[in-house]
């Protein structure tokens, strides 16, 4: 599948621009099995980047403009580098124009260059298709210009330019994009920052991504203020225990005798965050033990965390999870990346696949008049050279 993407891709920039491309760039986007609005709360996270890519082909211009081409919708901007670069009114070019005022504010100098890209990553579906495109432009900047610059930072500028265009996201997406290893989860430390392989064997049971094929339009505005009251909570437990430096050093307990310092929301948001921040050290061990019923218990009790106490669930999300729960072949489902809309992540018993897909597809489409969109991903390496 991605053979044909990058194919495309590359014709594509030869009919565009007449010449070969100097410099071809896959970015993954990424799964995360758990740890959910953990990151930029600096607790530990388990992504893993997958099959479904951006394919970019680069090429300097010898010029101060550069000219980006998106092949799937069809749409070209133009950019000149010699001026301030803002904010624009067609979203998908800010990620590129993040990335760009990113370099040059962090003292990168580069020149013009053309560039035409093309994407099998859904997008609005929570497989993070903007920090792959972010990556991946970083990178293809880096390798065309001979920049140094290493792989933390360019997640970290790939970060910093998501939140100039508006959402102030953690840095498990990025990251996972960038660090990601054929078959390997990542165990990341979003504190800091340390992260270790481990294996993704999930034995007799295939991962299987539900995309709900809704994004409802809170999403952005939710995911701000639920960083704002984190932080809220965050400082009354210190103020109470100086010792704590952030949610990972606070128990259960601890929270629960703050309870009444708290208000309602923000002790549900606090109390889903460390629980949660617990679940992923669980959930490592029993990926490594090869207990897969464990880490799956572990999926379902951080969807309800999600949809209860952090409340970033919807209507579609909860009833593909409720399904899932009743089902004896599915021993793990939840919500996964931001909430308010695209995927679960599913562990299906094997042999199941197919009866689980056209059960949830009939159902979900007698429900909400909506199709139910199904991966099986891979997980792959993350943003490199071809
Ligand atoms: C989005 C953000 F971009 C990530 O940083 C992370 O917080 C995630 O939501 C929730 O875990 O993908």
């Amino acid at each position: 599948m991605n053979d044909i993407l990058i194919q495309n891709t590359t014709a594509f920039f030869e009919k565009s621009f007449g010449s070969v491309p100097q410099k071809v760039v896959l970015s993954p986007g990424r799964i995360n099995i758990i740890g959910e609005h953990i990151d930029y709360n600096d607790g530990y996270v388990l992504p893993a980047a997958i099959d479904k890519i951006i394919c970019f082909a680069f090429e300097k211009n010898d010029s101060k403009k550069s000219k980006i081409i998106a092949i799937d919708l069809n749409e070209e901007f133009e950019i000149d580098l010699t001026q301030e670069v803002k904010l624009s009114k067609v979203v998908w070019t800010n990620y590129i124009r993040g990335v760009i005022k990113q370099l040059q504010d962090n003292g990168f100098s580069f020149e013009g260059f053309n560039c035409v890209f093309s994407s099998n990553i859904p997008v609005g579906s929570g497989l993070s298709s903007s920090a792959a495109l972010e990556c991946g432009m970083i990178y293809g900047i880096k390798e065309l210009f001979n920049l140094d610059i290493q792989k933390l930072d360019i997640s970290l500028l790939g970060q910093k330019a998501e939140h100039w265009v508006g959402i102030n996201c953690g840095i498990m997406d990025q990251f996972s994009s960038v660090h990601g290893l054929e078959n390997k989860v990542i165990k990341l430390d979003c504190n800091t920052l340390e992260y270790e392989y481990h294996n993704a064997d999930f034995k007799d049971y295939s991962l299987i991504l539900m995309d709900s094929n809704v994004k409802h339009s809170l999403f952005t505005s939710e995911y701000n203020t639920r960083r704002i009251e984190c932080e809220e909570g965050l400082a009354i437990i210190k103020a109470e225990f100086p010792e704590i430096k952030s949610f990972r050093d606070c128990s259960e307990e601890q929270v629960l005798n703050l309870k009444n310092k708290m208000s309602e929301k923000v002790f549900s948001r606090v109390h889903f965050v460390v629980k949660e921040i617990n679940r992923v050290v669980k959930a490592c061990e029993a990926l490594d033990q090869g207990n897969i019923e464990v880490l799956g218990q572990l999926l379902f009790e951080t969807h309800y965390g999600l949809s209860q106490e952090y409340e970033v669930s919807c209507e579609e999300l909860d009833m593909l999870v409720n399904t899932a729960k009743d089902d004896d072949a599915i021993i793990g489902s939840r919500l996964m990346g931001g909430g308010f809309g695209g995927c679960t992540i599913n562990l299906i018993k094997k042999g199941h696949e197919n009866d689980i897909k056209s059960k949830f597809s009939n159902l979900y489409l007698d429900t909400f008049g909506i199709e139910l969109k199904f991966y099986d991903v891979k997980i792959s390496n993350g943003t490199t050279l071809l």
